[in-house]
């Protein structure tokens, strides 16, 4: 039988979409979960794996409460000194990679060579601690990473409306804020899932501007090139203090 249309998928001979080898590896993903000190990245990651999530938990000494205060997080006597690291299935293509950044800051320059590669990041905000979540915010912006922010909602924390949150944090109008608790695993992929929805979305309107692009480099070579969607790192750095470079 004859198909008039390429795009037809009824032909079980020739499918349009190419058939993956079951025995190549999956695809990997990566996301970041970044954030303040102690606004729940640890227990975000915990909550949402399923294997056993990797930790590289401390305890905080008083050396480490000079350099970042617990003012709002007493009750914490842990902290990440280097990752946090955890793995959802997707489905048997596609793996999802969770890194946990540290929060304090004597460790933020750990967070230059955890973005490599990464897709997207979710920044946890700590309401009893907002500006905590500035560094992540700015250090992902430069880079051209798409992230959302996660109101990590503490019992003693006050409830602000995610505009609220977008106004005082001076995110723009497409970065999405939701409310999670990272204690809890349909939070935390709720997040997850927001974070896809908006990674897509970006993805889709860079290439939208960028075909024009394409299409006027191919009649001039000189013309400037377009902005690649599949790279997110960006080469600049910040070296601003109060940052991680
Ligand atoms: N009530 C409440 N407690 C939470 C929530 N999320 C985290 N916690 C608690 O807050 C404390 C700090 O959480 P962590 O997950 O260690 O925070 P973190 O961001 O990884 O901390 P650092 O790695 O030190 O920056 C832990 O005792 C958690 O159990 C939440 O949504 N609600
Ligand atoms: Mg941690």
């Amino acid at each position: 039988m004859a198909y008039a249309n390429d795009c037809d998928t009824a032909d079980p001979v020739a499918p349009a979409v190419p058939v993956v080898p079951a025995t190549s590896p999956p695809v990997t993903l990566k996301i970041l979960v970044a954030g303040g000190f102690g606004a729940g990245k640890t227990t975000f990651v915990g909550a949402v794996s399923e294997i056993e999530p990797l930790s590289t938990e401390e305890l905080l000494s008083g050396l480490s409460e000079a350099a970042d205060p617990l003012e709002g997080v007493g009750e914490k006597s842990t902290t990440t000194v280097a990752l946090d690291f955890g793995r959802i299935t997707l489905d048997e293509r596609h793996v999802l990679y969770l890194f946990g950044t540290p929060g304090q800051q004597r460790f933020w320059f750990l967070w230059e060579e955890m973005c490599a590669g990464a897709l997207g990041a979710v920044v946890l905000a700590d309401t009893r601690r907002l500006a905590d979540c500035f560094a992540a915010v700015d250090f992902f912006e430069r880079r051209g990473i798409g992230f959302i922010v996660a109101v990590n909602e503490f019992d003693d924390g006050h409830r602000y409306e995610p505009e609220e949150v977008r106004e005082a944090v001076g995110l723009g109008p497409d970065v999405p804020v939701v409310r999670c608790d990272a204690r809890l695993t349909s939070s935390g992929t709720g997040a997850l899932a927001a974070l896809v929805r908006h990674l897509l979305c970006m993805s889709t309107v860079r290439s939208s501007s960028a075909a024009p692009a394409t299409r006027a480099s191919s009649v001039s070579p000189a013309s400037p090139a377009s902005a690649s969607p599949v790279s997110p790192v960006s080469p600049a750095s910040s070296s601003e203090s109060g940052e991680p470079s």
